[in-house]
């Protein structure tokens, strides 16, 4: 009775596996994500060998059980051999056997070492593309160091993304094909760490340290990755999207993204007196990509690590106060200070709604130079 119970529930769980299995089979497939970088390729073909003999030892292995089974069994009568132990095979196959799995282990090790080198031994090398990657709680923030270009790159919303939720961000990490590039890693708060499967390499991002990475990507295309260290509540929003374009291409992006960078930096900088309205239009946009994850979409906060700002006594009392707390943050708390990362009107455009959505009716309009006072 009981093995027949444990058949059925077997009989059960064989569909249910298959079920189950196939959407996840339909968007990552049975094997590795076709390789991008020279080193991806390497790491791929090195499992394609590893995998290939395993095949074979388990068809040879098998073949020759269900051989021995079908073959010598009792039903036809079939007479151990009582000297199999004196022949030559049964003498020596003692140690030419574990010569040979020997031999297959050391081809394995010795082309995963070849690739482990290449890997982790950046090269020196002129005209390498150095960027740095810094994890935050929770978004990427990458720099181009010698271009001088700076990217955040925040998950889109459930609504922006559709299918791609959480797996897709605002703004791509655009690199060049057929240039060595330099990935150095760190952090600004707990561990991240950066994954692009098909870039080959995972690299933990930790606070007060740098560690470095490379890549050279040979084929143009999007390429997918994520935080690979749990590092919070929304560490799951921390997606990677890598662009890889042509040189040509990627020239003219960093023209394009210094040039919005220059626009931005000049409208900041220009003293102007800004109108309620527009203050509020633009701190909306940036308090839901900067400031909402923690704080929510609807200034309740999220109690008790993430504080209401909905009626709260900084987005109603002093404007003073609420700038300083925005520029520097507040030490032992998740709040970061913001002033190395955004400009005088962005902060000010964010104090300003603050100060005046949720209920919040204060109708200050904070004006960048008062931020730029309080610097
Ligand atoms: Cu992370």
């Amino acid at each position: 009775m009981h093995s027949r119970m444990k058949r059925s529930y077997s009989l059960w769980l064989l569909p249910f596996l298959l079920v189950t299995a196939l959407p996840a089979q339909a968007e990552y497939g049975l094997n590795f994500p076709p390789p991008a970088t020279t080193i991806a390729r390497d790491i791929y073909n090195v499992h394609m060998l590893t995998m290939g003999i395993s095949t074979l030892l388990l068809i040879g292995v098998f073949g020759v059980v269900f051989f021995a089974i079908w073959k010598f069994r009792k039903s036809r009568g079939y007479e151990p051999d009582q000297n199999f132990h004196k022949t030559w095979f049964g003498t020596w196959s003692w140690i030419f056997v574990p010569a040979v799995v020997l031999g297959i282990d050391l081809t394995i090790a010795s082309s995963a070492q070849k690739v482990l080198n290449k890997l982790w031994v950046v090269p020196e090398q002129e005209g390498m593309l150095d960027v740095k990657v810094t994890g935050h709680q929770w978004y990427w923030e990458f720099e181009f160091l010698d271009e001088e270009v700076r990217i955040e790159s925040r998950a889109k919303t459930e609504e922006e993304a559709g299918e791609l939720y959480l797996r897709d961000v605002d703004h791509r990490l655009v690199l060049p094909t057929g240039r060595p590039i330099r990935f150095m890693h760190t952090s600004a708060d707990v561990n991240h760490a950066m994954w692009v499967p098909a870039l080959g390499f995972k690299k933990d991002a930790i606070p007060g340290y740098i560690t470095e990475t490379w890549a050279e990507i040979d084929t143009e295309g999007v390429y997918r990755g994520q935080c690979a260290e749990l590092c919070g509540t929304w560490h799951a929003k921390m997606p990677i999207v890598v662009e890889a374009v042509s040189p040509e291409r990627f020239t003219e992006w960093v023209a394009e993204a210094k040039a919005a960078q220059a626009a931005a930096d000049a409208e900041a900088a220009a003293d102007i007196e800004w109108a309620l309205p527009k203050l509020m239009e633009k701190g909306k946009g940036l308090y839901n990509t900067k400031c909402a994850s923690c704080h929510q979409i609807n200034g309740e906060g999220l109690a008790p690590a993430f504080p209401p700002l909905k009626d709260s006594a900084i987005a109603t009392g002093p404007a003073a106060a609420h700038i300083d707390i925005v520029l520097n943050g507040k030490p032992g708390s998740a709040m970061p200070p913001w002033k190395g990362l955004l400009n005088d009107l962005e902060i000010a455009a964010i104090v300003t709604y603050e100060r005046n959505s949720w209920g919040n009716d204060t109708g200050d309009a904070v004006q960048p130079r008062d931020v730029k006072a309080a610097r």
